[in-house]
């Protein structure tokens, strides 16, 4: 079962295994966003749980992201769908102190893939730099992800910082600490659980 191939070379941070494997799926005729979800963003999760367990350490979450990346690699041509246009600009990245990106990058790239030109900060960002880059470029979102507890309050801040611009444009929060309850507490225009769904709020805040 290639699936289960997927999720067992990310586990043994097997790089070219996961590319290997998700390109085997895809020959076999399985649906992109299946591989990403049952193969891929599953390994990750195991990850997360053997990381809790104190099974894996730092290292080995690395190596898998690693692998996670390798896999992902090979999968995103096939997630290119071109059924909207919406051409508006959109300024992501991951907040300051935190350094989780492969998230943020889904989100990126399923953004990009739905016709929004995106532009990618990276991680660890501040808010002068999201505030900057959306000045340069007018981009009328600002999509922000965090994995820390710790650096829910940098997410916050940020989206206050960015409300007292004159013509804000809008904010959509995510990532896996991140609630629908906590975005409406600090104030975030838009909130989406996972990837897919955070084209949906972007097509509705700005599409
Ligand atoms: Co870290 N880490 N990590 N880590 N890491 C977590 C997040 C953790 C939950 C693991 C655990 O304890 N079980 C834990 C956080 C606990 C907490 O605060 N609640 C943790 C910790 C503690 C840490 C360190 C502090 C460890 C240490 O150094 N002692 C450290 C922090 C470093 C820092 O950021 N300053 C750290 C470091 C790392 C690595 C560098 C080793 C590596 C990151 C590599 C990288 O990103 N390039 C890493 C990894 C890989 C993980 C886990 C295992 C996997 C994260 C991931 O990529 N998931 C993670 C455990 C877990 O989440 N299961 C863990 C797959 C990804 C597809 O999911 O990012 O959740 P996710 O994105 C989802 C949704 O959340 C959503 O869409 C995506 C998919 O649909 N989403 C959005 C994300 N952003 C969005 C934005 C949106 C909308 C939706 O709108 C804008």
């Amino acid at each position: 079962m290639a699936i289960l191939e997927i999720i067992n070379s990310v586990l043994a941070f097997d790089d070219e295994g996961a590319a290997r494997s998700v390109q085997g799926e895809l020959d076999n005729g399985t649906d992109a966003m299946a591989i990403l979800n049952r193969g891929l963003v599953a390994a990750m999760d195991e990850v997360g749980r053997r990381y809790a367990q104190g099974i894996f350490f730092v290292p080995e979450m690395m190596m898998a992201a690693q692998a996670m990346k390798k896999g992902l690699s090979v999968l995103r041509p096939h997630l290119e769908s071109a059924d909207t246009a919406p051409g508006s600009c959109i300024v992501i990245g991951t907040v300051k102190g935190d350094r989780h990106d492969i998230g943020k990058n889904l989100v990126s790239m399923m953004l990009e893939c739905s016709g929004f030109r995106v532009i990618d900060l990276g991680t660890d960002v501040d808010a002068e730099q999201f505030v900057k880059a959306a000045q340069k470029s007018r981009a009328k979102l600002i999509a922000m992800s965090a994995l820390l507890s710790t650096t829910l309050a940098s997410m916050k801040a940020i989206v206050s910082r960015i409300r007292t611009e004159s013509n804000a444009p809008k904010t959509i929060v995510g990532g896996a600490p991140v609630t629908q309850e906590f975005a409406d507490h600090i104030g975030a225009d838009g909130y989406s659980p996972d990837a897919v769904g955070a084209v949906t709020v972007a097509r509705h805040l700005i599409g």
